[in-house]
C-alpha cells in the first residue's frame, strides 16, 4: 500500500465520512485486514457478511450477527475474520470517498496488503442478464481508458487499469463449469444511470438516437467494452495510485441491446446479485483453505 506521506504527520482524531474517532480501540477492530469487498448497498453488504461468516469461516449463524462498524448512514462496515465487507454507495465520487476513508483507517491500524474487489451489477452490452463480468481496465464515457480526476481545476488522466494477477486468481478458484458465463472484459463508467448511459426511460430526453446508440455499443464490442456501471474508474484508478491489488466483479442485469428497463423481478435480481456475490465467495474460500 502507498499512502500520502503527509499522514504521518497529521495526526488524525477522528475520520469524519465514517464518523469515527481514530482512538485504540477503534483502531483494534481494523486490525489484521485482508480483503475489503465493496458493494453499493449497505444491505448486500451485510448480506455477504453473512455469507461470509457462514461459508467462509463455517460460523454458526445461530450466535453471529454482522455488527456495521462506523457510524454514519452514508456507508456501512462489516468484519468477518480478516475480510471487510463495506458499501460505497453510487458513482464515482461515492466509492472516492469510501476509498480514502476506508484505506486511511487500515492504513492507521497497520495494515499494508490489502486487495480491494468490488462486487456489483451492471448492464450488459450484448451479454445476457445474469452473466458475470469480471473487469480488466475500466473506461470512461468517451473511451479513454483511464480516469480524469480534477485537482481544483487541475486535471490529471490517471490510468485504470485492474490487477491481472488478481483477475487470475479469482477464475481459477471458480468451478470447472461455472452455472452462468463468468467473461474477462473491459467496462465504462458512466456518470449517471440514465444519460450517461443512453437510456430513453430518464425524466429527461436523450438527445442521440437510436442509430447513434446502436453504432456506439457496436463501436464499443471492439474493446471488449461488455458493460456500463458507475464506479469501476475511479476504482482503478485510486488502487494504481495506492498500489492496491483490484478488480471489480458485476454481473449484468440487462441487456442494452434488447432494451433499456430492468425487467428481471426482485427475486431474479436477488439471484443475480447473489451470483456476483458467490464468485467473491469462491476466491475468499480457497484463500481460507490455504491459509
Ligand atoms: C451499478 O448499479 C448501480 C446503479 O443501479 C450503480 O452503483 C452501478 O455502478
Ligand atoms: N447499473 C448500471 O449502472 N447500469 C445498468 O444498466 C444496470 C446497473
Amino acid at each position: 500500500m502507498r499512502i500520502n506521506p503527509f499522514l504521518h504527520k497529521r495526526q488524525e482524531t477522528s475520520l469524519y465520512l465514517f464518523n469515527l474517532e481514530l482512538n485504540p480501540t477503534t483502531l483494534d477492530k481494523f486490525k489484521n485486514i485482508k480483503y475489503v469487498i465493496m458493494q453499493g448497498s449497505s444491505k448486500r453488504a451485510h448480506a455477504l457478511a453473512r455469507q461470509l461468516a457462514h461459508l467462509v469461516l463455517n460460523l454458526d449463524m445461530r450466535f453471529y450477527e454482522p455488527v456495521n462498524l462506523v457510524n454514519t448512514s452514508n456507508f456501512a462496515v462489516y468484519r468477518v475474520g480478516n475480510i471487510l465487507s463495506v458499501s460505497h454507495g453510487m458513482g464515482n465520487i461515492s466509492i472516492d470517498a469510501l476509498l480514502h476513508t476506508i484505506t486511511k483507517l487500515l492504513y492507521y491500524a497497520g495494515n499494508t496488503a490489502v486487495e480491494y474487489i468490488r462486487v456489483g451489477t451492471s448492464g450488459g452490452i450484448g451479454v445476457e442478464a445474469g452473466s458475470i463480468i469480471i473487469t480488466q481496465n475500466a473506461y470512461m464515457p468517451n473511451l479513454a481508458p483511464y480516469y480524469t480526476s480534477y485537482e481544483l481545476d487541475q486535471a490529471r488522466d490517471l490510468p485504470t487499469y485492474f490487477d491481472s494477477a488478481l483477475i487470475a486468481r479469482i477464475l481459477a478458484a471458480q468451478p470447472e463449469n461455472p452455472i452462468w458465463p463468468i467473461i474477462i472484459g473491459n467496462t465504462i463508467a458512466a456518470d449517471d444511470f440514465y444519460l450517461g448511459q443512453c437510456r430513453y426511460d430518464g425524466a429527461m430526453f436523450a438527445r442521440q438516437n437510436l442509430n447513434f446508440r446502436t453504432n456506439f455499443f457496436n463501436k464499443i464490442r471492439d474493446l471488449n467494452i461488455l458493460n456500463f456501471e458507475m464506479e469501476s474508474s475511479s476504482l482503478a484508478a485510486f488502487c494504481i495510485q495506492a498500489q492496491i491489488p483490484a478488480t471489480m466483479i458485476a454481473v449484468t442485469v440487462v441487456n442494452r441491446l434488447n432494451g433499456d428497463q430492468i425487467t428481471a423481478t426482485p427475486a431474479q435480481l436477488t439471484e443475480y446479485s447473489d451470483r456476483a456475490q458467490q464468485v467473491v465467495i469462491n476466491y475468499l474460500q480457497i484463500l481460507q483453505a490455504n491459509n
